[in-house]
């Protein structure tokens, strides 16, 4: 036989292996600082991740009480152009806030 498909007697094999890689997801986090004012942290969590005011509060405060805090899931150039938007926001008001960004 020069066929080389396998005989399904018309049946559609179902492929089990993904054909289109998923995109890898980054946490992109915001770190705790002396500095910059409750209020502007707020603010960045509104404006850059799109948070409502009550989460935005939220985050805000687990960031201050345990140094860190999760912002939101990108892929990566979505996660980098978010930590750059919010180093250059903060910069630019005079603030010393840090975000980075690591695999999920
Ligand atoms: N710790 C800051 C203060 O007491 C507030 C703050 C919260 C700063 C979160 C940064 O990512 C941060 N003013």
């Amino acid at each position: 036989m020069a066929r080389t498909e396998r005989q399904t007697g018309g049946e559609v094999l179902e492929r089990t292996r993904q054909q289109t890689k998923k995109p890898e997801l980054f946490k992109v986090l915001l770190l705790n600082d002396d500095y910059t004012t409750m209020d502007f942290v707020v603010e960045v969590l509104e404006s850059v991740f799109h948070k409502p005011p009550a989460e935005a509060y939220r985050i805000m405060m687990a960031v201050h009480t345990q140094g860190k805090g999760l912002c939101g899931l990108y892929p990566y150039e979505v996660a980098e152009t978010k930590v750059s938007t919010v180093v250059e926001l903060a910069r630019g008001n005079g603030f010393p806030l840090r975000a980075t960004m690591e695999p999920e």
